[in-house]
């Protein structure tokens, strides 16, 4: 199944999204699903941080304030077989300044938790590949503002509830979700509060005739469940080990 994802992009493409988005419903196997969530569990508690509506890990390590990655590898169960040989092979990185990802985030939701619209900046190369483990979740896209280009704002757009995303898109477990190009730099991402995602159709998910299990989502909702995200990107400005004591402050 996986092996055989042909590296054809083009067949995984979401048409109807800007570019460039694809969506890919049968990426890790339930075993490797299992193995990678035992794997986020087991990380050392110090490894989480808590925020208000989520917890994250951050692998390797977290960005400096100049948005510096300090060069370090992401441990190898971030690596197989994500990233080799899946990833490799669909040769969505090959552009990427370091030709593969080299930061991971690991987002998990429970029940009622999501992420607030946000875009994810300029420290990162404009790709983003997403695994989704653990249960499904609806990411919502919704277009720019000349309010959102605004910094000062980003206080009021993260409290604005009323919001209607432009795009949604339903992410199964164990798919591949890659946003890229003008989807990453001209839009806004986030995941809703909610403990149900509802409203599910072919005329509202816009990645329906891509999904796994449609069936799942015929009575057009489903309550969520605890869902796990690996965000992999790569970090454009990356410290080699020798020069990390100055960005630490070390001397
Ligand atoms: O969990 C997800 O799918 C989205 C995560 C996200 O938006 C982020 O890490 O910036």
């Amino acid at each position: 199944m996986i092996e055989e994802m042909a590296c054809d992009l083009e067949a995984a493409r979401i048409t109807s999204l800007p570019a460039d988005s694809f969506y890919i419903s049968d990426f890790v196997s339930e075993d490797e699903e299992a193995w990678l969530l035992q794997k986020v569990a087991s990380a050392p508690q110090p490894r989480w941080t808590k925020l208000s509506h989520r917890r994250l890990q951050t692998w390797p390590s977290p960005l400096t304030k100049s948005n510096t990655l300090l060069g370090s590898p992401l441990p190898t169960w971030l690596v197989s077989p994500v990233i080799e040989p899946r990833l490799r092979k669909l040769g969505i990185f090959n552009d990427a300044p370091h030709g593969a990802p080299n930061h991971v985030l690991v987002n998990e939701y429970h029940p009622g938790q999501g992420i607030m619209p946000h875009e994810d900046g300029a420290a990162y190369y404009p790709l983003v590949a997403t695994v989704s483990l653990g249960a499904p979740i609806v990411l919502d896209v919704y277009t720019k503002t000349s309010r959102d280009e605004r910094d000062d704002e980003k206080t009021s757009r993260d409290t604005d509830h009323t919001r209607k995303p432009q795009y949604r898109i339903l992410q199964e477990r164990r798919s591949l979700l890659i946003t890229r190009a003008d989807l990453y730099t001209d839009y806004l991402h986030g995941i809703a509060e909610t403990t149900r995602d509802d409203d599910l159709s072919a005329d509202t998910i816009c990645n329906w005739d891509l999904l796994r299990e449609k069936k799942l989502y015929h009575a057009g909702w489903y309550e969520r469940e605890t869902r796990t995200s690996l965000t992999y990107r790569d970090v454009l400005k990356v410290a080699k080990m020798g020069n990390s004591l100055k960005f630490l402050g070390g001397r």
